[in-house]
């Protein structure tokens, strides 16, 4: 099972213009502080935050539990001008396990609710016995070569977008979940997803818009670890020995 959270800004579509419109300059530096500061101390209990929209942020949550949800929830009220709110979800897939986050928040009210503030919705929680994190780690084959050193920065990122719209439509009826983690990279948690399908993937992408990909899948009991075994899986791949989607255990 995996767990979710998602974590949500409390009121920010108001509090972003009020009195007046705030510069975008200052929100920009707000929600990236924001991001690695959450990351900090998800990452700190094995935890992986993905900034996602950075108002709404998503992250895996496996050995997290309430009280370090309430601790990390507390830091922030107090030492920025806007507070959060969370919601954890538990289930067999990725997408659910969101979903159920999701939803257990929006039983509360909603985002720009002036009343809602500082919630920890809770949908369930993995316990140890059960808990399992599957990560791909997905990136495109030799963009260095072909695009980032031979055309203009904005149409490789085009590109890369591009890719990220058609892995998501696909592994979205997997139950699986895409999130940018910045270059050529992407991150996919996978849970229930089998290394042929993710193949099927990687091929069909590759015939429909011709960019060829390659995927390291990690599995272990939380994100940080099986986010590790995905990386060491694709530098396997890079050094040549493997298929084009390799697995690691813990
Ligand atoms: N977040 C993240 N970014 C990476 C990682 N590896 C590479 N990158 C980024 O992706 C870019 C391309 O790297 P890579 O895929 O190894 O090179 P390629 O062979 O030209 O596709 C790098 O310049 C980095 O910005 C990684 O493990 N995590
Ligand atoms: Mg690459």
């Amino acid at each position: 099972m995996i767990q979710m959270t998602l974590i949500q800004i409390d009121n920010y579509g108001p509090w972003t213009v009020t009195p007046t419109p705030r510069a975008e300059a200052d929100l920009q530096i707000l929600q990236s502080e924001l991001y690695a500061d959450l990351q900090r101390q998800f990452a700190a209990k094995q935890g992986l935050v993905f900034f996602t929209r950075f108002d709404n942020m998503l992250a895996i949550t496996n050995n997290v539990d309430v009280e370090d949800h309430l601790r990390i929830q507390k830091s922030i009220g107090n030492r920025y001008p806007v507070t959060i709110s969370m919601g954890i979800g538990a289930a067999e897939t990725p997408y659910d396990a969101q979903r159920n986050a999701t939803q257990a928040l929006q039983n509360y009210g909603g985002a720009q609710s002036e009343e809602r503030k500082e919630i920890l919705a809770i949908d369930g929680l993995v316990n140890k016995e059960d808990s399992f994190v599957q990560i791909a780690h997905i990136d495109i084959n030799g963009i260095t070569d072909s695009l980032t050193d031979i055309i203009p920065a904005y149409d490789t990122s085009f590109i890369v977008n591009r890719v990220q719209h058609f892995l998501m439509k696909k592994l979205i009826e997997k139950g699986s979940l895409l999130f940018f983690i910045g270059g050529d990279n992407f991150m996919s948690p996978c849970n229930g997803l089998e290394p042929e399908g993710l193949l099927a993937i990687i091929k069909e992408i590759e015939d429909e818009i011709n960019v060829a990909l390659k995927a390291g899948v990690g599995k272990a009991p939380t994100a940080e670890k099986a986010a590790n075994l995905a990386d060491l899986a694709l530098e396997e791949i890079r050094s040549g020995f493997t298929d084009l989607v390799h697995v690691m255990k813990e």
